[in-house]
């Protein structure tokens, strides 16, 4: 299609596309993600593909987000959202990464063609009729990467939806573009309409779980939407005040990685008084982590209630309330899903306490979501508070039906479903989540906080010049390359008592991860500094 290919070169953005694009990029576990400065040619790139792949779905709306989520200030990411609301189907990476990569026009143009002859696409066809809804977070860089993304949805033939200024939280935009597909009410709005209602119903008549709550808002987007689906909260009874609303950089000595990785408070979040209850978002309110005490200079006292401890609350809620259904609503295929991180004691708790099938996956939400599509009733939970519920449409199905004919559990849990996000793990609605819960569950808090006790655990990263060197297995647990640094890592495990570790490259940073568990706290520190010291050696 010439006119379409000399519309695209013409393009202010396309000349920059030639230059910023030299190297090889991969999609990774949340779509490409670097300096921010560096991504205007991937972001024109990727308005293209998310066009293409629009109408490649007869039409159907895609989405863009502009955000690099928990990492610095100075980066930023292009991530792809599919029809579904999900993310970009897993075969379209590979699309994605050869369009990116490509080193010239010529490149770019031969890669798009055979992208449209794969996916046999016609552009000239009757299928011209693409969408593609946009939205950014708060990085400075992010509205000159949306003008570049808007430029290469229309250079091939697409209508944007959005703009530089469509500031909305990741999960947001993945709500907006599974809504827009339904054809229902899928406007900001209607976002905050659908959550406020449930949740106010969900908490009618309940005493609030906490009487405050702080909310470390990481400098991020989600400061500007929370306000919007706290009046049910409120009205319950539970003060919130947030914290990090924007004042500060983002992320930076605050937000749910922040706070999950390095175990303290937040800044601007004094120590908590009482027992009283903090939540930390992430840059782009994907993710959410609970915790309670804690000093902002670090310290033992911090209790976290991450991921994990989320994901075995509302496991714990929905298996009674499927209880409560009786044998006469029939079987419900009912399952949790993790990743290597969960914390073993969580793993221990589902299976032996709840009585629960736990599946492990890879890292990053698109695996976890898909493992989770396999159930009637699952909850996904990555440990650093990335996750969410997914109800089958035709458990729904059944529920309305339940609940027609008088079953309370029935209504309940379709209350639940609608504050439930099922496109992604959405720190607005799960906050909504767990304080509802909290509200329904005997003991509230505290019962929650004493679930199970965390193994010792340590996390560190290692600046690696390839991290594309190590490759794995087993749900990123083993490495299949290198062997000798397996060898070195099942060695040092050996040598510690209840321990496991693993090392996986990240998939949104240039660094290799290293996990560590063990008997005692010290044990995994030491377990967790030895592999560094190994991993730094391997690549020195
Ligand atoms: C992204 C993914 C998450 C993943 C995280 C860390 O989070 O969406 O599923 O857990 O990256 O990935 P890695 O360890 O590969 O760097 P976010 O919040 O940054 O979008």
């Amino acid at each position: 299609d010439e006119a379409f290919f000399r519309e695209a070169m013409a393009s202010p953005a396309a000349a920059e596309t030639e230059r910023e694009s030299r190297r090889r990029l991969s999609y990774g576990t949340a779509g490409f993600r670097r300096k921010g400065s560096k991504l205007i040619g991937v972001a024109f790139r990727c308005g293209m593909l998310a066009a293409v792949r629009s109408i490649a779905l007869q039409g159907r709306a895609t989405g863009l987000v502009v955000t690099a989520s928990h990492n610095p200030v100075e980066d930023n990411g292009v991530k792809l959202v599919d029809g579904d609301g999900g993310m970009l189907h897993m075969s379209w990476e590979k699309h994605a990464e050869a369009i990116v990569s490509a080193q010239n026009a010529v490149d770019l143009e031969q890669a798009l063609l055979r992208i449209l002859a794969k996916e046999e696409v016609n552009l000239m066809g009757g299928e011209r009729a693409g969408t593609v809804l946009l939205a950014l977070d708060t990085r400075p860089t992010g509205p000159r990467l949306v003008s570049a993304a808007m430029a290469g949805i229309r250079a091939a033939g697409a209508a944007v939806v959005g703009s530089e200024d469509t500031l909305r939280t990741t999960p947001q935009l993945h709500w907006q573009v599974l809504a827009t597909n339904a054809g229902g009410p899928c406007e900001e709005k209607d976002y905050y309409d659908k959550l406020n209602r449930a949740c106010s119903s969900l908490l009618l008549g309940q005493d609030a779980a906490v009487s405050s709550l702080v909310v470390d808002c990481a400098n991020g987007v989600g400061a500007l939407k929370l306000p919007s689906v706290l009046p049910a909260v409120t009205a319950s009874g539970t003060a919130v005040t947030l914290a990090n609303t924007g004042g500060g950089t983002l992320n930076s000595l605050c937000g749910a990685d922040f706070v999950q990785k390095e175990r303290r408070l937040p800044m601007c979040v004094g120590a908590l008084a009482g027992g009283q209850l903090g939540a930390s978002f992430d840059g782009d309110a994907d993710r959410i982590v609970f915790f309670v005490g804690g000093s902002e200079s670090g310290g033992s006292d911090l209790d976290l209630l991450d991921g994990d401890k989320i994901l075995c609350l509302l496991a714990g809620h929905l298996k009674r309330c499927v209880e409560g259904l009786g044998g006469s609503f029939g079987p419900v295929a009912f399952g949790c899903i993790q990743t290597a991180y969960a914390n073993g004691s969580s793993t221990r708790y589902l299976e032996q306490g709840l009585g629960l099938e736990v599946v492990k996956t890879k890292t990053g939400v698109k695996h976890l979501h898909a493992a989770a599509l396999a159930f009637d009733l699952s909850v996904y939970f990555e440990a650093n508070g990335h996750g969410t519920m997914l109800f089958s449409p035709d458990f729904l199905r059944r529920l309305r039906e339940a609940k027609g004919s008088g079953s309370e559990w029935a209504g309940h849990l379709l209350e639940i479903s609608n504050v439930v996000n099922p496109a992604i793990g959405d720190a607005l609605s799960v906050l909504l989540l767990v304080l509802a819960v909290l509200s329904h569950e005997a003991g509230g808090l505290d019962t929650w906080r004493g679930l199970y006790a965390d193994a010792p655990s340590r996390m560190l990263k290692c600046v690696v010049p390839d991290r594309s060197a190590i490759k794995t297995t087993n749900a990123e647990q083993r490495m299949t390359q290198p062997a000798a640094l397996q060898a070195k890592v099942d060695d040092l495990v050996a040598g510690a008592e209840l321990a496991r570790a693993f090392v996986r490259p990240s998939g949104t940073e240039d660094v290799v991860r290293i996990y560590a568990e063990a008997r005692t706290q010290e044990q995994a520190d030491q377990l967790a500094t030895s592999i560094e010291r190994e991993v730094a050696a391997f690549f020195s």
